[in-house]
């Protein structure tokens, strides 16, 4: 199986993640945990990606399908794969097709965790992360209008999308997930 969490910065998507792979055996990738660890192990990759992150800006497409299709390469005995954060741009949602085709696969379920501004301003907020501040919040959550959102109409015409509201509790969100997907 191969899942998609999508949604805006502070959604649920690796609160909901964490749930999720342990029920259905899958490899989770979260782009933004895996760009986190570069930085802080500061390789070239972490350092080239740092000045994006902090700025609440997206990271180049060449390096993160780069990052991505290294991961797919190198794993085996997976189930599927569940892609957190990623992609977030629609040349990251065609790479990924391409390079799943390459394995004979293909997106089952894009799941669209759906929450309010103000309701995620507050969540990242009291997250405290070191991109978490008001400032950065607020061109994160542009940036996710103006090159994140089209990848809905992406998904949506190919019948893959499943809207979920994620304002209600982890496991109230995470039992609607579950249904959607069996
Ligand atoms: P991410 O790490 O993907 O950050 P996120 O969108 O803020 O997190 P998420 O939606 O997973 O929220 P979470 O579950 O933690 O990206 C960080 C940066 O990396 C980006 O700005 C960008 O620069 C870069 N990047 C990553 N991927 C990229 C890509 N593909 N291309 C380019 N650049 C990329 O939840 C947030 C908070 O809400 C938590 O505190 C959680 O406890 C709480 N919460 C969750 N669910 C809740 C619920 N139901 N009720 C109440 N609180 C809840």
């Amino acid at each position: 199986m191969i899942l998609i969490l999508f949604g805006p910065p502070g959604a649920g998507k690796g609160t909901q993640a964490d749930l999720l792979k342990d029920k259905f055996n899958l490899l989770h990738l979260s782009t933004g945990d895996i760009l986190r660890e570069e930085v802080s192990n500061n390789t070239n990759l972490g350092q080239q990606a740092k000045k994006f992150m902090d700025s609440g800006e997206l990271v180049t497409d060449e390096l993160i399908i780069g990052m991505i299709k290294n991961k797919i390469d190198s794993t085996t005995n997976v189930e599927g794969f569940l892609f957190d954060g990623f992609p977030r741009t629609i040349s990251q949602a065609e790479a990924l097709d391409s390079m799943l085709l390459s394995n004979n696969l293909n997106v089952d379920k894009v799941i669209s965790l759906e929450v309010d501004d103000d309701i995620l301003t507050e969540r990242l907020l009291s997250r405290g992360r070191s991109d978490d501040n008001e400032e950065t919040i607020k061109n994160r959550l542009n940036v996710y209008k103006n090159q994140t959102l089209p990848i809905k109409d992406y998904y949506l015409k190919n019948n893959k999308l499943v809207e979920v509201k994620g304002d209600g509790s982890v496991e109230d969100v995470n039992a609607t997930i579950v249904s959607s997907i069996s």
